[in-house]
């Protein structure tokens, strides 16, 4: 357990009083993530992926969203490592939500911290600069999105430095969907 799900837990103990303490908001609380077990074979396995290969996993509250859309806690990334060799890297991204997800790899500036990009009006934030997606059902790259239950994957040359790994379907980085890795 790192640091940012800390934080997150409080948000959703917040979002609780609000839903009036109904039974469904318990239930929620205690295990709202999905967790889908995915197909370990056929049309949605990856080929084998070059160099540094990092295990993403991308999930949601799916109907369980009743804190409001995009509210803070709701979607989740998390990978497998958050550190990584220079030079190729290769993400293996399985969406284990109930939602359409993406994986966008943007550079993190030396004195930003993940989850405080501006985002506008249309509830994402800037891809200036990205270095690459997957966002390609069953397939690599960019793509419309990964269907629940689905996988994608690309592969990257990273020069050392930060990074922060974001969805950015409209209201997902607000939720929660961003995550840094750090190559060096
Ligand atoms: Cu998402």
């Amino acid at each position: 357990m790192n640091s940012r799900w800390v934080r997150w837990w409080p948000a959703a103990a917040a979002v609780l009083v609000l839903a009036g303490g109904s039974s469904v908001a318990v239930a929620a609380a205690s295990g709202a993530f999905s967790s889908r077990a995915l197909a370990p074979n056929g049309e949605c396995s990856a080929p084998s992926l070059p160099g540094v290969v990092i295990d993403v996993k991308l999930a949601d509250m799916g109907g369980m969203m009743w804190g409001g859309y995009g509210a803070r806690g709701t979607t989740r990334i998390s990978l497998s490592s958050d550190t990584a060799a220079a030079g190729t890297v290769s993400f293996r991204v399985a969406n284990t939500g109930r939602l359409v997800h993406e994986l966008v790899v943007l550079p993190l500036a030396p004195s930003h911290t993940v989850g405080e990009r501006p985002i506008g009006a249309d509830n994402r934030v800037s891809e200036k600069g990205s270095l690459g997606e997957a966002s390609n059902t069953c397939g690599q790259g960019a793509g419309a999105g990964i269907d629940a239950g689905a996988i994608s994957w690309v592969t990257l040359h990273l020069n050392a430095g930060n990074y922060e790994l974001v969805c950015n379907i409209p209201g997902h980085y607000a939720g929660g969907m961003f995550a840094k890795l750090r190559v060096g």
